[in-house]
């Protein structure tokens, strides 16, 4: 088994790979997990990070109320599943991902201004209490995805630049800081290239260490005569310089299917935001936002997930 660093989750949510299934990414059988029915004046509830907390799990959610209004609040749940969500927004903004950091839960997420979406940044130990840090960048970007740990004595920030709209460019960035207040030295990480991922891409889940390099999930887009449509890629980075691709999926892991994916107030849509994962067992959930509507939970290895990269890799 490639060897995956992290926490050991005994209650991560699990379902085994259905017999005969093909693929490295399986869903979860009761998808979706999360509904627009989980909190009263929600319009829809998707893009949602969550993590281990105390005997169970905490989640910072993305809510779209009736008044279409974007906010962020926190859930709990025991087993990763079923969850209750505190109807007390945290910030404005969307696309949540929370990473434990230094004793820390780090959140980070596309925070509104004015003048355009910037990396918001906080974080909380209780998940009642929050400190918010200084943006992450200037408007405009959004997929800011935090490092788990220190990289050369640096944290590390993915991040895509884009403009104003439903932008349709984007390039994975990754930026250093020493503070978590000042980013710098920007690298390239990499572009859409193939064609399910042809118009952008971005971060998904807090990168993921093993011994073969950082494992990012990320969203790639595709522009189809009827609009976009978004999939699930993944690739190995350098471990010391992570903006150095080693491997690369040239096709996606998870992409629309079921018709919670397919139909919604945006179709088309895998979005994933937060990966669980298990040292112990090379296990790996990833919750994903499905179709901008619900939130949806799917399943992998580490060894399942580096075996089809490489299968399939794009660099030669
Ligand atoms: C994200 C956000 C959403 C959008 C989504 C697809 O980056 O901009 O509002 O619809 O992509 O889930």
């Amino acid at each position: 088994m490639a060897k995956l660093f992290g926490q050991t989750i005994p209650n991560l949510p699990w379902q085994d790979k259905p017999a005969g299934y093909r693929y490295p990414v399986w869903r979860y059988t009761e998808n979706p997990v999360i509904t627009r029915d989980n909190l009263y004046m929600a319009n829809s509830i998707f893009n949602s990070a969550v993590v281990p907390f105390k005997d169970g799990f905490a989640g910072v959610f993305r809510v779209d109320y009736r008044s279409r209004d974007q906010k962020l609040v926190t859930g709990f749940s025991k087993d990763g599943i079923r969850w209750s969500l505190t109807d007390k927004p945290i910030f404005g903004g969307y696309d949540p991902r929370l990473c434990l950091m230094e004793g820390k839960y780090y959140l980070s997420w596309v925070n509104l201004t004015p003048h355009g979406t910037t990396i918001g940044l906080a974080y909380t130990e209780d998940f009642e209490h929050w400190t918010q840090l200084e943006d992450a960048c200037y408007p405009v970007a959004r997929n800011g995805v935090l490092f788990p740990e220190k990289v050369n004595g640096e944290y590390m920030l993915f991040i895509r630049p884009c403009d104003r709209g439903h932008t349709p460019y984007g390039d994975i960035f990754l930026a250093h800081s020493k503070d978590l207040t000042y980013w710098g030295k920007y690298r390239f990480v990499m572009k859409p290239v193939k064609n399910w991922e042809s118009t952008k891409v971005g971060a998904g889940p807090t990168p993921i260490r093993t011994d073969e390099g950082w494992l990012m999930f990320y969203h790639g887009v595709l522009t189809s005569c009827n609009g976009f449509s978004y999939s699930m890629g993944a690739a190995l980075l350098d471990l010391n310089e992570p903006w150095k691709v080693l491997h690369r999926a040239d096709s996606f892991l998870l992409g629309p299917h079921e018709p919670y994916e397919c139909f919604g107030d945006v179709p088309n849509v895998v979005f994933p935001c937060s990966a669980l994962t298990d040292a112990a067992t090379g296990r790996i959930a990833i919750y994903y936002g499905a179709a901008d509507t619900s939130v949806a939970l799917a399943f992998t290895t580490v060894d399942e997930t580096i075996r089809y990269i490489k299968e399939n890799d794009l660099i030669k």
